[in-house]
């Protein structure tokens, strides 16, 4: 299989998110991805390549599933910030103030601050000076993936990127993400022939934006295990109950499972979503690729052990489809590698002999 990876990541680098009333230390930092890479290096699961950051259509394409004004916020934040207070510089910019539902969405505030809380839904997603840099970049290395699984060149492609994408909306951002780089790669290999595709999001925590942003459409399914969100971030969305709307009912699949899973029953929830995507016929698969169910993740509840990823692999394998897996969450610093790197090979060794 490919791999490909943002060669702008780095540039961004939140320092702190609001947690229980103070500001702390950024969990979705940069050593994550290094970690990743370097495991990669390690044991060699396919050729790794940096992706152009810049490829044709990127606009057009983040313009598809995202909103213009959205967009034109995020590449203007920083400066935006900066025009504030010059000594901002040093500071991270953090929303602090929301429109609540019945309060105006449409009319764009002009006061920065205000932007901030109309385009966001959590204080744990910070905006520095290379964030839409390294968001923009990211986005381009999923969709780049999705490109060359389309093309036929491999069956398999992993889009090693952050920021992450999976809580991002069509016009808002949110849990450490700006563009959704798992929305963006379903619809390049939608773009690039197959009628039905599918997104699995294996992450602990709910694909929100990816729900949202195909909620009414048919032609996407999109499946999501993770976290209850009676109990679990991100909180509003993620219940078993919601199945889409309109043209797109029948077509969002949750599975929320209690904190304190382990890999049996996560694994029994893994089969069922399997199963929905095999009976939806869908000719492409995304995987939402978050490594955050682990047992000593710092931020998550659930129980899966290094070994686990392995067999996740080789079952997402067995569904015989183009893949494209993008990276997502995964805190426990130190084993973010080899757990992202174990459902790689597993899905590369069953890939082989089927
Ligand atoms: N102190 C992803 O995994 N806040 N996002 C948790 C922890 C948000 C996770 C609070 C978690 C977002 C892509
Ligand atoms: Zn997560």
């Amino acid at each position: 299989m490919l791999i490909t990876y943002n060669p702008h990541h780095h540039l961004h680098q939140g320092r702190q998110e609001m947690f229980r009333g103070r500001l702390v230390d950024c969990h979705e930092t940069v050593a994550r991805l290094d970690h990743v890479l370097t495991e990669l290096q390690r044991r060699v699961i396919g050729e790794v390549r940096a992706a152009d950051p810049d490829p044709a259509g990127l606009d057009d394409a983040l313009a598809r599933l995202h909103a213009p004004r959205y967009l034109r916020f995020l590449e203007r934040a920083w400066d935006d910030w900066i025009a504030l207070d010059p000594s901002n510089v040093e500071r991270d910019a953090l929303p602090s103030v929301w429109p609540a539902p019945g309060m105006r969405h449409d009319v764009l505030p002009e006061n920065f601050a205000a932007r901030m809380g109309l385009f966001s839904f959590d204080a744990g997603t910070p905006i520095v000076q290379g964030s839409w840099a390294a968001a923009r970049a990211g986005a381009a290395c999923a969709i780049g993936a999705a490109r060359i699984v389309s093309s036929g060149g491999e069956r398999g492609a992993f889009a090693l990127t952050r920021p992450p994408g999976h809580h991002a909306g069509a016009d808002f951002f949110g849990g450490y993400c700006f563009l959704n780089n798992s929305a963006l790669a379903a619809q390049a290999l939608r773009d690039g022939g197959a009628a039905r595709v599918a997104v699995l999001d294996v992450d602990y925590h709910h694909g929100n934006g990816t729900q949202a942003i195909f909620y009414e459409r048919s032609d996407v399914l999109t499946v999501s295990i993770h976290g209850d969100p009676r109990t679990e971030y991100p909180f509003f969305l993620g219940h078993a109950d919601e199945r889409g709307a309109g043209a797109g009912t029948g077509f969002n699949l949750n599975l929320p499972l209690p904190r304190g899973t382990d890999f049996a029953r996560w694994r029994a929830a893994l089969d069922a979503g399997l199963t929905a995507i095999a009976s939806f016929g869908a000719q492409a698969l995304v995987v939402a690729l978050g490594v955050d169910t682990f047992e000593g993740d710092p931020i998550s509840g659930f129980k899966l052990r290094s070994a686990d990823y392995d067999t996740v692999g080789e079952a997402i394998a067995a569904a015989g489809l183009p893949t494209v897996f993008v990276f997502e969450g995964g805190y426990a610093v130190a084993e973010v590698g080899i757990n992202t790197v174990n459902v790689l090979e597993g899905f590369s060794r069953r890939s082989r002999s089927p």
